[in-house]
Parts: structure tokens; C-alpha cells; sequence
């Protein structure tokens, strides 16, 4: 599929980068019950040849580690982070609190409220400390993945190039009329 033959480009950035497989991508979720979103975020940035890493870090569980990823993120060389959670979804907003690295924060849908509660808890951060914030659900996980992808592709053009085809494979893809 189009995932596997994106994967199949070697990376440019593994010619240039002094940071050679490093990644350049945090994915961080709340909990094991999140990967079933967010793995949309991650198998895009594998289809890209993103350089990324996974990691489960919750605000509430596990805050110290929460605090440690955050606050040494941007020294490790990660240049984006995608940080979901549901419910109570304060991840992305601390991350964003311990680091001036771009966050995108997507609200996995929970049981009792549908991912409105996640919706609202990372959505209505105060001025001055950002999360951009996605759709609930898979299609904000896919479309984090994409913008950290974006957002890397301003300084790397093979990179760019690999979304550009992306984007024109996904438009081609669409019939022009429906089936059945
Ligand atoms: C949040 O609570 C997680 O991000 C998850 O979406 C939600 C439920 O977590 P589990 O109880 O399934 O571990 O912290």
C-alpha cells in the first residue's frame, strides 16, 4: 500500500543529519488505550520516513515523567511532539508547558463524553503557552502526523518532496464517482 511504498525511499535525512536516526518526532500518549488512535500519527510518519519515537506519558500517572520527557525533549534534538490524550486530556498542555517545541495535541475519543471532554481540555489553553489542536479521533492522530511532517518539511526538501507525493497519491485516489 501507499504506507509501504513510502517506506521502501531510504532517508535523506540519514545522509545530512548529524542527528543520523535520531528522532525528530516525540509521540507521546496518556495510555496504552490511546494507541489504538494515535498509531494513526505514527504509521504516517513511518510512510514518511519520519525519524520518531513512541512513548506512554501521562499527566496524572506518571508526571515526573511527563516533566523529564518534556523539559529534555528539545535537548535530545526533537523538533515536534504530538501528544494525545482523553478525558481529562492535560498532557498536551503540560508538555507545552515544559518546552518551546511546537506541540500538536490530539483528543482521543473517550467513553462517557464522545472526546468532547478531551476536545475541551486541550483546546482552551490560556495565551501564552500553545497546543495545536486537532480533530477527535484517528483523523486528528493522522493529521498531527501530517503537520509535524509539514512543519519538518521547512527545512527539508526530500522531506517536502515525499508530502507532495503523498498528497497528490490521496487526491488520485479519490473516484470520481461513487460505487454500488
Ligand atoms: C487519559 O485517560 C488517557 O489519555 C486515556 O485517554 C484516558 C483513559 O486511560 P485508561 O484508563 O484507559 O488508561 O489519561
Amino acid at each position: 500500500d501507499l504506507s509501504d511504498k513510502m517506506s521502501e525511499r531510504a532517508s535523506p535525512l540519514a545522509e545530512v543529519d548529524p542527528l543520523a536516526g535520531a528522532p525528530l518526532v516525540g509521540l507521546v500518549m496518556g495510555s496504552q488505550s490511546d494507541w489504538e488512535t494515535m498509531r494513526a500519527a505514527a504509521d504516517f510518519l513511518r510512510g514518511l520516513d519520519v525519524p520518531h519515537e513512541v512513548r506512554i506519558v501521562s499527566a496524572h500517572r506518571t508526571p515526573d515523567r511527563l516533566a523529564d520527557y518534556a523539559r529534555g525533549a528539545q535537548g535530545r534534538g526533537l523538533k515536534v511532539i504530538i501528544a494525545g490524550a482523553g478525558g481529562a486530556a492535560h498532557l498536551p498542555g503540560m508538555v507545552s508547558a515544559w518546552t518551546i517545541l511546537p506541540v500538536l495535541g490530539v483528543p482521543v475519543e473517550s467513553h462517557a463524553l464522545k472526546g468532547m471532554d478531551s476536545l475541551l481540555s486541550i483546546v482552551q489553553m490560556p495565551g501564552g503557552v500553545p497546543v495545536g489542536t486537532l480533530a477527535i479521533g484517528r483523523s486528528g492522530a493522522l493529521n498531527a502526523g501530517i503537520l509535524a511532517a509539514s512543519i519538518l518539511s521547512l527545512s527539508d526538501p526530500a522531506l517536502s518532496a515525499r508530502l507532495e507525493t503523498w498528497r497528490a497519491m490521496q487526491t488520485a485516489a479519490v473516484a470520481d464517482t461513487p460505487e454500488g
